[in-house]
This record gives C-alpha cells, sequence and structure tokens, in this order.
C-alpha cells in the first residue's frame, strides 16, 4: 500500500554552504508538509547502515566519509504520492543529469556532493524516518 510519506536529509554540503533556507522553502512551496525535522549529524556507523546496500560500491567510504563530515537537517514529509513525486523534486542522483529547477540541479556540486537524499520507496521511508524519529516527533 502505498504511504503519504518520505523522508529527507539536506546532506553536509547543503548544511555547509547555507541552503536550508531556501531548499526548506522549496519543498513546502511544491506541497509536502513537514511531519518531523531536526538538525543532526550521522556517526559512521550511522552513515555505514544508512548505505549498507552500496557497501560493495567503489564509492561507499567517500559516501561515509562525506555523510558524516557535518550536520545535516533530517525531516519527514508528507504529500499525495510523496516518494515519487520528492524523487522528482530533487532530480536525478548525478546532477548534470538533473532536470532544470530540480534541487539538485540548483544546489548539488557532484554526483557524491549531491546536496539531498530522498527515500526511494514507501518502506524505506518508514525505516528511514523511524530511525531518526520516535511517534511524538512526528506532527
Ligand atoms: P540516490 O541518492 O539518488 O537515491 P543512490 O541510492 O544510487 O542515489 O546512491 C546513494 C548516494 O551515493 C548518492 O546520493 C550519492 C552517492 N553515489 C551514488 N552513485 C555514485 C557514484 N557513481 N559516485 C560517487 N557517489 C555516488
Ligand atoms: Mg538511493
Amino acid at each position: 500500500m502505498a504511504t503519504n510519506r518520505t523522508f529527507t536529509m539536506l546532506k553536509p554540503d547543503a548544511v555547509r554552504n547555507g541552503h536550508i533556507g531556501a531548499i526548506l522553502e522549496q519543498i513546502t512551496a511544491s506541497g509536502f508538509r513537514i511531519v518531523a525535522m531536526k538538525l543532526t549529524q550521522l556517526t559512521t556507523d550511522d552513515a555505514k547502515a544508512f548505505y549498507a546496500v552500496h557497501s560493495e560500491r567503489p564509492f561507499y567510504g567517500e559516501l561515509v566519509e562525506y555523510m558524516t563530515s557535518g550536520p545535516i537537517v533530517a525531516a519527514i514529509l508528507e504529500k499525495d504520492n510523496a516518494v515519487e513525486d520528492f524523487r522528482t523534486l530533487i532530480g536525478a542522483t548525478n546532477p548534470e543529469e538533473a532536470a532544470e529547477g530540480t534541487i539538485r540541479k540548483k544546489y548539488a556540486a557532484s554526483i557524491g556532493e549531491n546536496a539531498i537524499h530522498g527515500s526511494d520507496s514507501d518502506e524505506n521511508a518508514a525505516i528511514e524516518g523511524a530511525f531518526h524519529f520516535a511517534g511524538r516527533e512526528q506532527f
């Protein structure tokens, strides 16, 4: 069953470069409601677990190092068709291939440092959201 929630992280480069406000503005202007949100930092174990599916890929070490390099904004978002619509809003993994106007096209420096995460399925959205937020932190 499709749910109406997704999970996002504004990644360390987006936070470091001062883009929190502009990115949140684009997200809410696109019809997403913020259900939960916090500034936090992933530990190495957190990042390894979050990206475990990529553990055999050559970029895994760099990815873990990057994702732990500074604070992130973690959030749960709500909208009809949230997972798919949010993936459209953020654009392709590689910003060079991302559509004009998408968040990655506007704010990502490279495929490795690509500004923002969006869950790729309802199942992962639920797992990723629950990792960061207790039920009482979700509104
Ligand atoms: P997405 O974040 O669009 O879901 P993904 O799940 O394939 O993309 O990969 C997770 C992250 O890993 C991605 O946001 C950035 C990094 N990554 C993916 N492919 C990469 C590559 N070829 N080189 C460097 N980093 C990569
Ligand atoms: Mg992914």
